[in-house]
Parts: C-alpha cells; structure tokens; sequence
C-alpha cells in the first residue's frame, strides 16, 4: 500500500438533519488516527479540515433537496484536495462528516483513473434521487450522483459525469433499502451484499468474492465506510443506525482481507456523529478499522 497517506476532514452535516456529525472528524482524530497510522510506519500529513462554516441551511424550492447548493460548493473545494493528494503521490483518507461527501470524494478520486471500483460499506443504498428519496436529505443520494443519476448540481461536480460505473461497484450490508433504491439495483445490475448473503454465506466470502469481482476489472478501489454499515451496538453514533448490522468483528476481517489483497487506494469514512455516540465508541471503531485497513496485524 502507498506509504504516504494524506488526511483530509469533511465537517460537513448539510446532507441530513441530525446536527454533530460535522464533529465526525475531530472525534476520529482525538480517537488517535494519526498515531496509529504512523505507527504503522506510514508518513502521514494531515492536511485539516475543508472550510464549512455555518451557512444557512435551505432548500432547493424545484427540487426539495435540502442544502444542495451548499453542498455541491463545498463539495468541490474536498474534490480539489482528493484530486492534490493523488498528484502528490498520496493516499487520499477523508473523515465525514456525512456521507453526502462522498459525491466530492468521488469527484476528486476517479478523475484519475478509467475504472475506479467502489466498495459501498453501509446499511443503506444510498442510491436515491430527488424522485425517489422519502427524505430529500443528499446522504442518501451519494452513489446514485456519482453514478451518474440525480441532479445535475451533484452529478456534474467536478465539471464530469459519471463518476463510477454500476458494474464497478460493490454494496455490502445493505439492510435498509428503500423501494427506489431496488429498482435501481435490479436495473443496473449492481452487486450487493446484504445482510442475508452476509449471514449465509460469511464475511471471507463475501471480501473473497469482491475482491475477485475487480480483479482484472481495476487496480483502483475506492472504500467508502458509512459507519452505520455497523450494527448499532457497535458502532452507536450515527445518525441513522438500523439493527441487525455487521458486527466489529466481521468488519475488522473485512478490512484485513482487503489489506492483504492491497487493492484499497483511496477511502472515506464517514457518518461519525460524536453527539450520539458513547464515549466516543464509533470513532474508536473507525480507528481500529482503519488500522486493520492499514494493515495492522495482531501478531
Ligand atoms: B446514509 C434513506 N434511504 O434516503 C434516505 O446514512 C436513509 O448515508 C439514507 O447511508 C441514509 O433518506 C443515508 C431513508
Ligand atoms: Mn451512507
Ligand atoms: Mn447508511
Ligand atoms: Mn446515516
């Protein structure tokens, strides 16, 4: 894996209405992040946090989407960064935040590669648009924008669209899928991994099969980790946990097999919301996870 790994903090809460997920990042940070990635001898730069602010919040009065152009701006400035680390040689590691910032994420990663893989870590689809969302909140809207479907303040971020291919990505813990979401999964043909292939068939299964799905495929995946692929009791600060979620156990094998194939090289982890949390469990969660990714190993 590359040696040189550049932190970049997303305290952005406009894609959803719980406030405290803007917090995400210091709560990863004061949960130790950069120590354990540099104790694993990596060089690490963290470069801080994009510029949120305070804005307003508003809604978009055709499409009802809440905070959308707020969050296509500051979108772009994370996508400009994503974009530097990658020139600079560095892996590009972002803290959400929700996870409407995986739209400039993605903007700033796949601009550098033709077949960027995407593993969408997460209880929820996030593939809605305007017309399907029960909500109108943009965090659940992400993989949808950046395959190309929504609005085109998100879909054209970055001045290109789209950003992923739908056979290029992998789902996996989806648990809460709205009726939208899987007509678009059936439509594309996208791969995903509930909690029932999940159960059935084991985590090293599922990362066995995923990581075959992109060989040949790409040598660029991009991990993008909602924590609230989690179960609750595991990972309790986020803003909207589903039971029955992948326990810490079998996300810490997930991350040490994708490890060892080393195909990760880019990721986000994202929905940390120290408010809801205790005792800070969820970023701690993120930083263990992180060091498995890492690869940290136990012996
Ligand atoms: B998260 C829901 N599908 O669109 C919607 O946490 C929830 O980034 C979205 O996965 C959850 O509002 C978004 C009901
Ligand atoms: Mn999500
Ligand atoms: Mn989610
Ligand atoms: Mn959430």
């Amino acid at each position: 894996m590359n040696k040189k790994i550049m932190i970049i903090g997303m305290p952005m809460d406009l894609g959803q209405m719980r406030r405290g997920v803007d917090m995400g990042p210091s709560a990863i940070r004061y949960a130790g992040i950069v120590e354990r990635l540099s104790s694993l001898n990596y060089e690490v730069h963290d470069i801080g946090d994009i510029h949120i602010g305070r804005p307003e919040i508003s809604i978009d009065q055709d499409s009802k989407l809440r905070n959308l152009e707020l969050i296509a701006e500051k979108n772009e400035l994370l996508a400009n960064e994503v974009h530097k680390a990658i020139e600079n040689g560095a892996f590009p590691l972002v803290f959400g935040g929700d996870h409407s910032i995986a739209i400039g994420t993605l903007a700033g990663v796949s601009k550098h590669y033709e077949n960027l893989g995407v593993i969408w870590y997460d209880a929820h689809g996030d593939l809605n648009t305007a017309e399907t969302s029960p909500s109108g909140n943009i965090h659940g809207m992400p993989l949808a924008a950046s395959l190309g479907l929504g609005h085109p303040a998100l879909t054209q971020l970055g001045g290109y669209a789209p950003k992923i291919k739908p056979e290029n990505v992998v789902i996996i813990g989806a648990r809460a899928l709205d009726e939208g979401e899987k007509v678009l999964i059936k439509e594309k043909g996208i791969k995903v991994y509930t909690m029932h292939e999940i159960d059935l068939i084991g985590m090293t299964k599922v990362i066995e099969e995923t990581i075959e799905h992109f060989r040949g495929r790409t040598n660029h995946v991009h991990l993008s980790l909602d924590l609230d692929g989690l179960d609750p009791s595991d990972a309790p600060g986020v803003g909207t946990p589903v039971i029955g979620g992948i326990s810490y156990r079998e996300s810490h094998l997930a991350m040490e097999m994708l490890a060892e194939a080393s195909i990760i090289t880019s990721a986000e982890f994202v929905e940390v919301n120290p408010i809801l949390d205790e005792k800070n469990k969820t970023a701690i969660a993120a930083v263990a996870l992180m060091g498995s990714l890492f690869g940290e190993k136990l012996l």
